[in-house]
């Protein structure tokens, strides 16, 4: 067989579906054709290979490469002051109150030119890349407004032009009301679907419509209109839902085949069953239920007794989760929400692909998928779960190279 690299003496994670556990395979290869998998087995069972590299693995794991389905990247400023405010007793209403919270990153972001924003963007993405991850999905929605919500998908899509890594992009236009529209969310969220999704449909800057369906954001009927404009442009949808209030946005979200619902802590059994029978991912996002210290965790064993998919992002964003580790993330799913290493890995990985509309293209180690591995210095993978604060990644590999 002709290829490219062949990656050998290596074990295999390779989260095949249909495969039981992680799929492992003790002595494996790899080896790439153009970029994609042309083999993923045993050694025993390859071909002969015509390659022009052989990477002797030494034994090491081999892994997807990790994908994060969920971040907010892109933004200006930062909110460590608030952060500190609120370790000296201010709540979030009185940090927002005082011109802080979410409206503070919107302003930073309106100020920072689309470089800047690319480029405070790259450390993050840089911290995610450094722990295997090669595909991560990038959010708007601090924007607010049609120049700067264009400029923040500009600024994510830049990102994949400046690093080996796939980058999907999402708009948030509906994360949250700005201050010019202060009273009227109906009119924002006309703006939303008369000219924001328009256009960026019309220069293809996104590859998913997103909406925050909250108390302290958008109603589910403003968030149908968000849905109702998406799907009229061709745009798969995903929704923040039930993350501090139950508003059935993940029912909502199941109506319109949303790829995705995300965070859940309050999802109840009718929304499960809806996304269960919708094929909607819930996608657990344990850094933002970390750090606002919640205390209600999402509905695991109703998720997992529906047959519901799970992926783990680290919802990256300045106000709830200043994360930029998947490891870290992994862990957390296990520690805070006990989930298993498998479900760990797994939803950073094939179901984060699910998670993304990409199984087809990444997220397990098959034939025919983009060659996309994370080889780790570790003797079993549940290290990778277990650990916090170390990262032994050896190598990553991103479309075969
Ligand atoms: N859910 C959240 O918790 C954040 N956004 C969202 O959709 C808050 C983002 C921020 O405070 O900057
Ligand atoms: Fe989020």
């Amino acid at each position: 067989m002709r290829c490219d690299r062949v990656w050998a003496r290596a074990r295999l994670a390779t989260l095949a579906s249909g495969r039981p556990g992680l799929g492992e395979v003790e002595d494996g290869c790899i080896a790439a054709l153009d970029g994609r998998i042309v083999y993923a087995g045993p050694a025993f069972e390859a071909p002969v290979f015509e390659a022009a590299e052989v990477i002797d693995c030494e034994g090491r794991w081999i892994t997807p490469g990790l994908i994060d389905p969920h971040t907010h990247l892109v933004f200006g400023g930062d909110r460590a002051h608030e952060f500190e405010l609120r370790l000296a007793g201010a709540s979030y209403e009185e940090i927002a109150r005082a011109g802080g919270g979410i409206v503070s990153t919107m302003a930073a972001t309106r100020a920072a030119s689309e470089d800047a924003l690319v480029e405070t963007a790259l450390s993050r993405l840089d911290a995610l890349i450094a722990e295997g991850a090669t595909t991560v999905e990038v959010k708007s929605g601090y924007g607010l407004s049609l120049e700067h919500e264009l400029k923040s998908l500009r600024a994510a899509r830049a990102l994949a032009r400046r690093r080996p890594v796939t980058i999907r992009t999402t708009f948030l236009g509906a994360h949250t009301l700005p201050p010019e529209f202060a009273g009227d969310a109906d009119g924002y969220i006309a703006l939303v679907c008369r000219e924001m999704i328009p256009s960026l449909a019309a220069e293809g800057l996104a590859d998913a419509v997103d909406a925050f369906c909250e108390g302290i954001g958008f109603t589910p009927a403003q968030t149908r209109r968000v849905f109702e404009t998406a799907k009229a442009h061709d745009l798969p949808v995903k929704l923040h839902a039930e993350q501090l209030s139950n508003l059935h946005g993940a029912a909502l979200a199941a109506e319109f085949g949303a790829l995705s619902a995300d965070h859940l802590e309050h999802l109840d059994e009718a929304g499960i069953a809806a996304m269960a029978r919708a094929g909607v991912v819930a996608t657990l996002l344990p850094g933002a239920y970390y750090f606002v210290r919640e205390t209600k965790l999402p509905p695991i064993e109703a998720l997992r007794a529906a047959g519901v998919p799970i992926a783990l992002a680290t919802d990256c964003n300045p106000g709830t989760s200043p994360l930029t580790s998947l490891l870290l993330t992994m862990n957390m799913g296990a520690t805070l929400f006990r989930l298993t290493v498998e479900e760990c890995l797994a939803g950073v990985t094939r179901e984060a692909a699910r998670a993304l509309g990409l199984l087809a293209e990444t997220g397990t180690l098959e034939p025919g998928k983009r060659c996309d591995l994370a080889i780790w210095d570790i003797e079993r993978p549940a290290e990778l779960v277990y650990r916090m604060g170390f990262n032994p990644l050896h190598a990553r590999v991103w479309s075969g190279l």
